[in-house]
């Protein structure tokens, strides 16, 4: 088997870093018989033609940014809903590993769009960068916020009276320079290596959302594959889960260092206290209720509805 295994992100970056170790383990397990070669992000196309890349088997695997997939499987925007998930990652990351919302409901939703998520995966708290200082909703007055292309993002960035706008990250760090948009959100790993900070003043640790990638493959090349490979497989997702959680918690640890001593690019690093985070999360709670009325479906409800039910027995 020769499979090509695409990332939305680029080397040092915890997704191609999960792919290589994931391609490496794979193949020794299956003793050569399965190949795989990583593909960085930039050559394949933007995240949205990489997502219609795997549904379509062009790529046998990737991994996919369900903000990617707003249009496709809206149930997947859950992940834009902020502070939905603990703030402690590693309880965050228990509950991707064992959510049958998610891994049995959700994962359903996704196999109806030719997609097979094998594994959700925290790659760290999400923080605000702005060409001005965030600290309070009423910063957001007016913002160009970028997003990914999920249409719910319109809402929850839209409740902060911010002016959302979809964009490729390809076209991130230029649009951030010129001012075709005021501000962004990442994990830090992500900020520092896709070099954001360079191009903005200001980062807020606000810890308002978890970066959930999806680990996907074709459904066709799974359900085709003989016992011994498909366990193989099925094993390294199993290992890569503790494995994916080091790399992003090292990554994001270690560039928070570089970001606070650029001293040729200073940024401005603030952290929001509990109250100044619970104005913005009393201003989320809303969006729970339209997504869950207004966005999805009823068997979408039935996974959310679950889904909140194991949240609240993790806190
Ligand atoms: O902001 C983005 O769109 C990118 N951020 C991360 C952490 N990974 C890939 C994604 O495309």
């Amino acid at each position: 088997y020769d499979w090509r295994f695409v990332v939305e992100e680029t080397e040092g970056q915890v997704q191609y870093e999960y792919a290589q170790e994931f391609a490496e383990r794979l193949n020794e397990k299956t003793d050569g018989q399965v190949n795989i070669d990583v593909y960085d992000f930039g050559s394949l196309g933007s995240e949205v033609d990489q997502v219609e890349g795997v549904q379509q088997g062009m790529f046998e695997m990737g991994i996919i940014s369900p903000g990617f997939t707003g249009g496709l499987v809206a149930e997947g925007q859950v992940f834009s809903l902020q502070f939905l998930f603990p703030d402690d990652q590693e309880v965050t990351q228990e509950i991707l590993n064992t959510s049958e919302a998610l891994n049995t409901h959700l994962v359903e939703l996704y196999e109806a769009q030719n997609l097979k998520p094998l594994a959700f995966m925290s790659e760290g708290a999400m923080q605000w960068t702005g060409n001005r200082e965030l600290r309070t909703p009423e910063d957001f007055n007016g913002f160009k916020m970028r997003t990914q292309s999920s249409p719910l993002m319109l809402e929850t960035y839209g409740a902060y009276g911010a002016d959302p706008s979809p964009l490729s990250w390809s076209e991130l760090y230029v649009s951030l320079d010129r001012g075709v948009v005021d501000g962004q959100e990442n994990p830090i790993f992500f900020i520092e290596d896709a070099s954001f900070h360079e191009v903005q003043d200001h980062m807020t640790i606000s810890n308002h959302n978890t970066y959930v990638a999806m680990v996907t493959i074709n459904p066709g090349i799974y359900n085709d594959l003989p016992e011994d490979i498909r366990t193989a497989l099925d094993e390294t997702v199993e290992e890569m889960r503790d494995r994916g959680f080091e790399i992003q918690d090292q990554l994001n640890e270690e560039l928070l260092d570089s970001i606070v001593n650029d001293t040729d690019n200073p940024t401005e690093v603030i952290e929001l206290t509990e109250e100044e985070r619970a104005e913005f999360r009393e201003l989320q709670l809303p969006i729970r209720d339209f997504f869950r009325d207004e966005i999805i479906g009823d068997e979408g409800r039935e996974m959310f509805d679950l889904l909140l039910e194991e949240i609240a027995e993790h806190e």
